[in-house]
C-alpha cells in the first residue's frame, strides 16, 4: 500500500481528552477516530489490526469446532420479554421503534436471538452438540464510555453459543473454548490469566473471565506467583493456616472504650494489635439477621456471607437494626451474651484468637480477653474473608499477588438459563422433550485491540506484533525526489509484494524527521529505510521493537526481513 493512497492521519500532540496510552496512541497513529462518546471510526491501519485479531479469532473457534454465522443487531423486542430482560434491563439496553412502531433492541448480546432461531430447527439430541459463533457489532449505552475502544458504546464482539443433550457435553465444549480462548491471547501475545469468575456460588467454576494484566484494569484479579490460580477478588478463596499463640487463657474483664469505634481506634486506645480484635459485624438475610465474625485486620466477602448462609441476597444491617438487635451502636457490638437465637458465622481465623478484644454490645464499653468458645460460641466456620497479598495461593502452589485487569473475555456455563423460558427443547433419547443446555462465550475485539495497543508501545508509537500488524514492512525512502532512491524503492516495494510481504510504502514528499517520527509511531516491525547510499544497494534495516538497526545488501533484504519477523 502506497501512503499516498491511504489515509492514516497522524497527530504531533497528544489528544486532551484521552486518558489512556492506548487510546492516545490509536489516535495520534491515525488508527481510530471518535464520533461520539462510546462510538468510534476504524481508519484503515486500524481497521488492518481488527482484521487480524479476528483472524486470529476466527482459525482457533473453527478448531474448537465453532462455526460462524452472523446474526441480527436488529432484535425485535418480543424476545427479550420472553426472558423477562426486557424488564430488567436498564437504559443500558439501546432500544428503539420501527415505523410500524413495534418495539426492538440493539444486540447488547445474542443469547435470545440464538435461541429462538435454533428452537425451531433442533428437535432432536441427535442433532447436538452445536457451536456457533459470530464476530459482530454489539451495543450497549454505557452510563460513562470510556478509556477509547476498551469501555464503548458500541463495541465488536465475538460471541459464541453452545447447544448440548447433558452437561458432560456442555463440559467437553466449555474446556476446548477455554484452550481456544488461551491459544487466542498467547498468539496476541498478551500477558493474561484465566481467572475464575463470580459464578454467584462462591467456588462454582462454571465462568472464567479472561484477564489482561494492565494497570488500567478496572477489575482486581488474586493470582498466585508460581501457578495458574488466578481469581476475581471476589471469588478466591482463602485457604490460610493459622496459628493460635499458647500464652494462657486471661480472665474475661469490661474496658472503657469511651469514643472509640472502629477496629484500630479500639485497638489503639486499648494497646492491642488489630489481629487481636474481633470484627463483629450483623448482616440482615432474607430470613432474618445473623451475626458475622472476622479478625480485626480482615474484610468481610459478602457475597461469601450469601454462599454459606444460603441467603439469596445479605447485606448490612443499619445501625437503628443493630441498636434494637444487640441494644448497642455498630462499634461496640459483639459476640459474647447474645439474644437468643442469633446464628453467629465466623471466619476460619476467629478461631485461633486468645485474649481478644470484642464490643460488649454496651455504647463505648469492650470485653478484654475473650476467647472463642469459652465466651462465646460459634455455629459455623468458614471461609468468609476477602483474599490478601501474601496469602498463601488455594491451590497450595505459591503466594497471592494482586493485579489490575482488563476483561478481555469471558467464558459462562449457562444451563437452561435462556432454553428454558424459551422453551428451546430438544426430544432426548427416550423420546422425552428437554431444555438445552447451553454455554455462551465472548471476546471483546475491539477490546483486544486496545489492551495489545495498551501493552504494546514505547514513547516513540507502537510496536506490533508481527501477528496483528497492520502491515509488516515499512518501506521508507528518505526523498522520493532523488532518483536513485525512488527507483530503488519502486524496484523492493515490487519484490516485497510479490514475496507477498504487507507492505507499506510511505511515498509521501515529506521531509526525513517527518517519515521517521511517523514510522515509530505506525510501530510497524520492519522498516527498511533507503536513503543515501541507495546507488550501492546498500538499505538501512530497523527492528522497531527492540531498535536495532543494519545496514545491508539489498540482495539479503529478504533473509534478514524473514529473521526478524520470525522472532
Ligand atoms: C444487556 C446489556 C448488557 C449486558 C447484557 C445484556 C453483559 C449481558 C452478559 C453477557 C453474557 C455473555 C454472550 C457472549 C459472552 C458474554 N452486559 N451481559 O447479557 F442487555 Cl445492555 O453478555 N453473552
Amino acid at each position: 500500500m502506497r501512503q499516498t493512497q491511504t489515509f492514516i492521519p497522524t497527530l504531533r500532540e497528544v489528544p486532551a481528552d484521552a486518558d489512556v496510552k492506548s487510546h492516545q496512541m490509536l489516535l495520534r497513529a491515525g488508527f481510530i477516530r471518535q464520533n461520539t462518546s462510546g462510538v468510534y471510526s476504524f481508519l484503515p491501519l486500524g481497521k488492518r489490526v481488527l482484521q487480524k485479531v479476528e483472524e486470529v479469532i476466527r482459525e482457533e473457534m473453527q478448531a474448537a469446532g465453532s462455526v460462524e454465522v452472523s446474526l441480527p443487531a436488529l432484535q425485535q423486542a418480543e424476545l427479550w420479554q420472553e426472558t423477562g430482560r426486557w424488564y430488567s434491563y436498564g437504559p443500558e439496553l439501546m432500544r428503539l421503534k420501527d415505523r410500524h412502531d413495534r418495539e426492538f433492541a440493539l444486540g447488547a448480546t445474542h443469547e435470545e436471538v440464538i435461541t429462538s432461531l435454533l428452537r425451531d430447527e433442533i428437535k432432536s439430541y441427535k442433532k447436538l452438540p452445536l457451536n456457533l459463533y459470530q464476530i459482530q457489532s454489539k451495543f450497549r449505552d454505557e452510563k460513562r464510555p470510556r478509556f477509547g475502544l476498551l469501555r464503548g458504546r458500541e463495541f465488536l464482539m465475538k460471541d459464541a453459543y453452545s447447544f448440548h443433550a447433558t452437561k458432560e457435553s456442555l463440559d467437553e465444549t466449555y474446556e476446548k473454548m477455554r484452550q481456544a480462548y488461551t491459544n487466542i491471547f498467547t498468539r496476541l501475545g498478551l500477558n493474561f490469566r484465566a481467572v475464575i469468575a463470580d459464578s454467584g456460588a462462591i467456588g462454582g467454576k462454571d465462568n472464567h473471565e479472561f484477564m489482561v494484566l494492565s494497570d488500567i484494569g478496572e477489575d482486581t484479579i488474586a493470582y498466585s506467583d508460581s501457578s495458574q490460580y488466578a481469581a476475581n477478588i471476589e471469588m478466591a478463596e482463602v485457604d490460610a493456616a493459622y496459628e493460635r499463640s499458647d500464652e494462657a487463657l486471661k480472665p474475661l474483664r469490661k474496658a472503657d472504650t469511651p469514643d472509640q469505634k472502629t477496629i484500630r481506634e479500639v485497638a489503639g486506645h486499648l494497646g492491642v494489635e488489630p489481629e487481636r480484635c474481633i470484627k463483629t459485624l450483623v448482616f440482615k438475610t432474607g430470613d432474618g439477621f445473623v451475626l458475622v465474625l472476622a479478625r480485626g485486620d480482615h474484610d468481610i466477602n459478602e457475597i461469601k456471607v450469601k454462599h454459606v448462609t444460603g441467603a439469596k441476597n445479605a447485606e448490612l444491617a443499619d445501625a437503628e437494626e443493630v441498636r434494637q438487635l444487640l441494644s448497642a451502636g455498630i462499634g461496640s457490638v459483639g459476640p459474647v451474651k447474645l439474644p437468643q437465637g442469633l446464628k453467629v458465622y465466623a471466619d476460619h481465623a476467629v478461631r485461633y484468637i486468645v485474649n481478644g478484644v470484642a464490643g460488649a454490645n454496651e455504647d463505648g464499653r469492650h470485653y478484654i480477653n475473650v476467647n472463642p468458645d469459652r465466651d462465646f460460641s460459634v455455629d459455623e466456620y468458614a471461609d468468609l474473608r476477602f483474599i490478601r497479598e501474601g496469602d498463601p495461593s488455594p491451590d497450595g502452589n505459591g503466594t497471592i499477588v494482586f493485579a489490575k485487569g482488563i476483561e478481555v473475555g469471558h467464558v459462562f456455563k449457562l444451563g437452561t438459563t435462556y432454553s428454558e423460558p424459551m422453551d428451546g427443547t430438544f426430544l432426548n433419547d427416550q423420546g422425552r422433550a428437554e431444555p438445552y443446555i447451553m454455554g455462551c462465550y465472548g471476546i471483546g475485539v475491539s477490546r483486544v485491540m486496545a489492551a495489545v495497543a495498551e501493552q504494546f508501545q514505547d514513547d516513540g508509537g507502537f510496536l506490533w506484533p508481527p501477528a496483528i500488524a497492520p502491515y509488516t514492512v515499512h518501506l521508507v525512502p528518505v526523498n522520493m525526489k532523488d532518483e536513485a532512491q525512488r527507483e530503488l524503492a519502486e524496484e523492493l516495494y515490487k519484490l516485497l509484494k510479490d514475496y507477498r510481504y504487507e507492505v507499506l510504502l510511505d511515498d509521501r514528499p515529506e521531509r526525513a524527521g517527518v517519515k521517521f517520527a511517523d514510522a515509530d509511531l505506525l510501530g510497524i516491525p520492519v522498516r527498511v529505510t533507503i536513503g543515501k547510499r541507495a546507488p550501492e544497494g546498500i538499505l538501512e534495516v530497523k527492528n522497531r521493537r527492540t531498535g536495532e538497526t543494519f545496514e545491508c545488501q539489498r540482495e539479503e533484504l529478504q533473509d534478514r526481513i524473514q529473521q526478524l519477523l520470525s522472532r
